[in-house]
């Protein structure tokens, strides 16, 4: 797209959800370094995904972990949300925090963890139902440590069980999200460990069921922007959640280990018009924020996403077919590497005023005040969940 306006057009109109739980402090299992001015609550956490939907303009909803999240009243949360100009997004059951979990949740050999798991799962749906959230988004810790300790097959009928009974139970316009991750917390085998799993069981529940992509739950080297490729063919890409891996799932803040890979998905995108708001395509990020600062971080992380569809967009489409025809290889790589070589940051600075928002959100957020003011008045912020 050469046309400038409709690649504002497009960027002005994409939507990312950041994670409530990213705002909260975090750490490894070595040490969490508690922040000042973290959120004590979830009313805490949605006034700072406000600010940052206010300074970015394109960030208008945040996803809320259950039970990191739990409110007495959600629908007052939901109203607070709305008085600070954003949404409440997905709901993510937590099914892997509690002793009960040891062994599994939907796939645990025991009937009675099963059923106080997706006990929990329906609840969620209970909670999206008051607060308007139209996706589930379910991530399982499930799988074993040790060959023989439980049987693969047998627990897939578990997974699978558990997944249509909360599928019967999702309203017309929600969708369940179904999370892959190749390894962590087990090491022999996970219940949901790849794309292809997820996909055959979002292919046997039906329409209401696509896969979650959390670009930082592949083993090295695989190629993301290939399978998101194939489950958009299949009308099975629900999502993503975005972060940045060097290792394992690093939950690092998106685009800053390889900016390339995202811009390589970010033309798979494109190129299947799935940017939209209305495409069915969700934009999450998924990380943690443990040596920089919280609100700044999210900045960050939409503004690299923001510059990689920007760069996705301004791919010159007809001359990169033109080549492909021609089986021109050099020609149609240097389609793409023009594109992405592209300093695209004054286009978006251009936008941002026409938003009438600061072309420079992070100085922004630095003027502000923000950060002093929360440092002020929020005193012991809660940690995000992890290992608490
Ligand atoms: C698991 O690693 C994961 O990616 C899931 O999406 C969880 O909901 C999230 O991280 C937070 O732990
Ligand atoms: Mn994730
Ligand atoms: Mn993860």
């Amino acid at each position: 797209m050469n046309d400038h306006a409709a690649v504002k057009a497009a960027l002005r109109a994409m939507r990312i959800e950041t994670p409530s739980w990213a705002y909260g402090n975090s750490g490894t299992r070595f040490k969490v370094f508690a922040q000042a001015g973290v959120p004590r609550n979830a009313y805490e956490k949605v006034a700072d995904a406000a600010m940052v939907h206010r300074l970015t303009g394109v960030a208008p909803s945040v996803a809320l972990h259950i039970p990191w999240d739990r409110v007495d009243d959600f629908a007052d949360l939901t109203r607070f949300a709305a008085d600070q100009g954003i949404a409440l997004g997905a709901i993510n059951p937590n099914v892997f925090q509690e002793n009960d979990y040891k062994l599994g949740s939907v796939c645990n050999p025991d009937a009675r963890v099963r059923r106080k798991a997706i006990d929990h799962l329906l609840e969620c749906v209970d909670i999206m139902d008051v607060t308007g959230s139209s996706v589930l988004s379910l991530w399982f810790a499930d799988g074993t440590n040790y060959a023989g300790q439980d049987s693969i097959a047998v627990r897939q009928d578990r997974l699978a069980d558990a997944l249509r009974e909360v599928y019967d139970r999702l309203g017309a316009d929600q969708r369940m999200l179904v999370e892959y991750k190749f390894f962590e917390p087990h090491f022999y085998t996970m219940d949901v460990p790849d794309w292809g799993t997820s996909f055959a069981h979002c292919m046997a529940l039906g329409d209401k069921a696509q896969v979650l992509v959390d670009t930082g739950h592949h083993a090295p080297g695989t190629n993301i922007e290939f399978l998101v490729t194939v489950l958009l063919r299949f009308g099975k890409l629900g999502g993503f959640h975005f972060n940045s891996r060097n290792y394992a799932d690093d939950d690092l803040m998106v685009g800053a280990a390889d900016p390339f890979q995202l811009f390589r998905i970010a033309h798979e995108l494109v190129r299947a018009d799935v940017i939209r708001p209305d495409s069915g395509v969700e934009y999450m990020l998924d990380q943690c924020h443990n040596l920089e600062a919280k609100v700044p971080a999210l900045v960050r992380s939409v503004l690299n996403v923001q510059e990689a569809v920007a760069k996705a967009l301004l791919v010159d489409a007809d001359a990169l077919a033109t080549a492909q025809q021609a089986g021109d290889v050099l020609a149609a790589h240097g389609v793409l590497m023009d594109a992405f070589a592209t300093d695209v940051r004054p286009l978006l600075a251009e936008l941002r005023e026409e938003m009438g928002i600061d072309p420079d959100p992070i100085a922004a957020y630095h003027a502000s005040g923000y950060q002093r003011k929360i440092e002020s008045e929020r005193a012991d912020g809660q940690q995000a969940g992890w290992g608490a």
